[in-house]
């Protein structure tokens, strides 16, 4: 039984947590390979909105059981406080949840390493959520870390001692002005982990390989975004882990031979939170419209979210890196009333028109070539079937397809589980 995933195709909070939601009806594991609660996932039903940031966007389903893969990176305090917020709706996290003993945890001084490194880039900073993502994939490729499974070996605490005190001369040696009380987000930390020890750990690579075997059928959920990429994204301004089809395999044990459908999440125009070149961001009324129409403000930060037009030159890329081979549009009911919408086919790089993305999209390389397609007025909110779409809607969509070269199955027209349909 293949093992199918759903990734984000450009930067992040392109809806992965609604459709993966709607998705697990078919599915018996959903699995979260990387990240952590740098990340968002926003979720809609019966008239309430849940918001997760490390636990699988699955867990609402009571047939699902939801692991939190190798790749994850978790910080027990928002692990609980995720916990906390989800006891109203009876979930057995006994068995529903189960957590990988390979994943790695997030210490505070992680998060205080983050805002010292921040701090100390000034305007170069990369706009980080502050979670510790960084500091913390760097002990893992480091070989320092701290893991789910060491808490269950006797003297994890003098572990974790010696490497909080080398995050402490770590923060010192960044020489910025940072204030905390480590004593007492130590005393939050240690409360969380022994809520984090009531819970399943398991093998998780062993666990999702005997469950293929038997059949089971498993999704595995991406985070961030292609362009967020460690790898592939517009480095540095990028986050720690590969968001990308690659990362499923290394942050769940999962075999590439092993891994079926690749749906690819994006959304009809373009956004990106924190810092980092965008080609295709706005400055005017049509990015402001788009941000207020389609609520585009941080799931985990608050922050506002930059806007543009879609950016077919970095979409192709991220489908191409993936290899998807079913696409989603999201949010194409905030594009309704544009009388004009553009897309950017190609940009300008160094004086000659390219198709590809290059290295350096910085702003000053690059400037984004549009094609320009009519709006429709029609809200789509209240639509359910594809032939209650507007013609012009119908054109966006084809020219789409025609260029990606991968069937757009999925077109949601609300944040709602119900408002989703099904091509
Ligand atoms: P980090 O926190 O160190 O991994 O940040 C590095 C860059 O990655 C971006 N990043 C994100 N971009 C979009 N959505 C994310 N999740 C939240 C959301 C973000 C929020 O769902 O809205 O609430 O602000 C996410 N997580 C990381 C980040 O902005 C940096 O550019
Ligand atoms: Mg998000």
């Amino acid at each position: 039984m293949a093992v199918d995933l759903l990734l984000g195709l450009q930067w992040g909070d392109e809806g992965k947590g609604k459709i993966v939601d709607v998705l697990t009806n078919n599915y018996d594991i959903i699995a979260r390979f990387q990240g952590g609660p740098n990340a968002g996932h926003t979720l809609e039903f019966d008239g309430i909105k849940h918001v997760l940031h490390t636990i699988p966007s699955g867990i609402f389903h009571e047939s699902a059981v939801n692991v939190v893969g190798n790749g994850v990176v978790i910080d027990p305090v928002i692990f609980k406080k995720e916990l906390d917020n989800l006891a109203q709706f009876n979930i057995d996290f006994k068995s529903k949840l189960l957590i990988s003993r390979k994943a790695h945890l997030i210490l505070p001084t992680h998060r205080l390493l983050d805002a010292a490194s921040e701090a100390s880039k000034g305007k170069a900073k990369i706009g980080s959520t502050l979670k510790g993502i960084g500091p913390t994939y760097m002990d893992k490729t480091g070989r320092n870390g701290m893991r789910v499974g060491d808490l269950e070996m006797e003297g994890w605490e003098d572990k974790y001692r010696a490497l909080a005190n080398k995050h402490e001369s770590m923060i010192d040696f960044y020489d910025v002005e940072l204030q905390y009380d480590l004593k007492d987000l130590e005393k939050d930390f240690f409360n969380a982990v022994a809520e984090l020890k009531k819970l399943t750990f398991i093998d998780s690579e062993e666990y999702l390989y005997q469950a293929q075997k038997s059949g089971k059928k498993i999704l595995a959920e991406g985070a961030q975004g292609s362009l967020l990429d460690i790898d592939f994204g517009t480095y540095p301004y990028v986050t720690s882990s590969n968001t990308t089809a690659a990362g499923a395999c290394t942050g769940l044990g999962v075999a590439p031979s092993q891994i079926g459908r690749v749906f690819g999440i994006f959304k009809a125009y373009a956004t990106r939170v924190g810092s980092g070149p965008f080609p295709t961001e706005l400055f005017d009324e049509d990015g402001e419209t788009m941000g207020r129409v389609g609520n585009e403000f941080g799931a985990t930060t608050g922050r506002p979210r930059r806007c543009g037009w879609l950016d077919l030159v970095a979409l192709k890329y991220a489908v191409q890196v993936n290899g998807v081979t079913d696409l989603m549009m999201m949010k194409g009911d905030v594009l309704s009333g544009f009388e004009k919408l553009k897309i950017c086919t190609s940009y300008n790089y160094k004086g000659q028109e390219i198709t590809h993305l290059p290295y350096n999209i910085e702003a000053e390389n690059v400037s984004p070539n549009y094609i320009e397609m009519n709006g429709w007025e029609a809200d789509l909110t209240k639509m359910s079937s594809p032939d209650q779409f507007p013609p012009a809607l119908n054109a966006y969509i084809d020219f789409l397809e025609k260029e990606l070269e991968v069937p757009i199955k999925i077109v949601s027209v609300g944040p709602d589980r119900t408002q989703t349909i099904h091509r």
